[in-house]
């Protein structure tokens, strides 16, 4: 299929934060503004070309704070040329009305996920009617979605969105596998190569990310199937055995390596720009 052919070069992802992680527990977790962007320009340098980004309050907590998050849009356009994708996601208490909010601060891209899954303890809540009216306001918007997918289910609900209401913004259709989050797709390379299986055929480019212990060997499976990568803090802290993650930089350097040792180097911000086609 098309949609798998390996590509020339790999779209480096970095999602820096999360809101899982407790500043506490990882001192090198970016949750400022100034560490935010410190972080940004050094993965940019990396190799990175898109940062997926939630961001915290005062206290280091998440938050979807929209004057915070225009903040945080303008900040990171002004001293990068990443495309700026805000997590719409959030924590998983937050409401949808605050999820959607998210929009207005206008980012390039943003996250949207393609289905309820399990998410440890917790419930990821993302219901069809909520998937769908994030979906349209994106358009309206000009903002290019990010297709999360934790779950095989969720390729299912997101050929329904595409086949009720069209292409996104931009006409692309780029799917992120979420792979390993506890109670959803195992981050094994099973995992990842039924969820190819099962891609819509409007899927034009896909990355994938091992969360904690799947990261490696998801990272090299993804090269090898012709994915692109997402790596960062929010979805793993360690770097190699007994050796947490200082900062996001080291895993955009080696997710940098492998890919130019597989012969696809990673895409310039020019060039993931076009990829993803989002506005200019
Ligand atoms: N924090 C998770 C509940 C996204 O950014 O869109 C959801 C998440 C996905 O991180
Ligand atoms: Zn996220």
């Amino acid at each position: 299929r098309r949609s798998v052919a390996q590509p020339v070069g790999t779209l480096i992802t970095v999602a820096t934060t999360g809101a899982e992680t407790a500043k506490a527990d990882a001192p090198g977790l970016p949750t400022t503004l100034d560490e935010l962007v410190e972080t940004a320009r050094r993965c940019e340098q990396a190799g990175a070309a898109l940062i997926h980004v939630h961001v915290r309050d005062d206290a280091h907590e998440p938050t979807l704070d929209l004057a915070r998050l225009r903040e945080t849009v303008a900040a990171l356009r002004e001293t990068t040329d990443l495309i700026v994708q805000l997590s719409t996601g959030g924590a998983v208490t937050d409401p949808y009305a605050d999820r959607l909010r998210v929009l207005e601060a206008d980012p390039d891209s943003c996250s949207l996920t393609c289905g309820t899954t399990n998410f440890g303890d917790d419930v990821f809540l993302n219901p069809y009617p909520f998937m769908r009216e994030l979906y349209l306001a994106a358009r309206e918007r000009e903002i290019v979605p990010e297709f999360e997918i934790f779950d095989l289910g969720h390729l299912a609900s997101l050929e329904r969105l595409l086949g009720e209401r069209g292409l996104p913004y931009g006409g692309r259709v780029h799917v992120d596998l979420v792979l390993g989050v506890p109670g959803a797709l195992p981050g094994t390379t099973a995992s990842l190569v039924a969820a190819l299986a099962a891609l819509p055929d409007a899927v034009t480019s896909w990355s994938a990310t091992g969360i904690g212990r799947a990261h490696l060997p998801i990272l090299a499976a993804t090269l090898s199937a012709g994915g692109h990568l997402r790596v960062g803090m929010e979805d793993n802290l360690i770097l190699e055995r007994g050796r947490p993650v200082r900062h996001n930089v080291e895993l955009v350097d080696r997710a940098t390596t492998f890919a130019t040792l597989m012969q696809r180097p990673p895409l310039t911000t020019d060039q993931a720009r076009d990829l993803l086609q989002v506005r200019p």
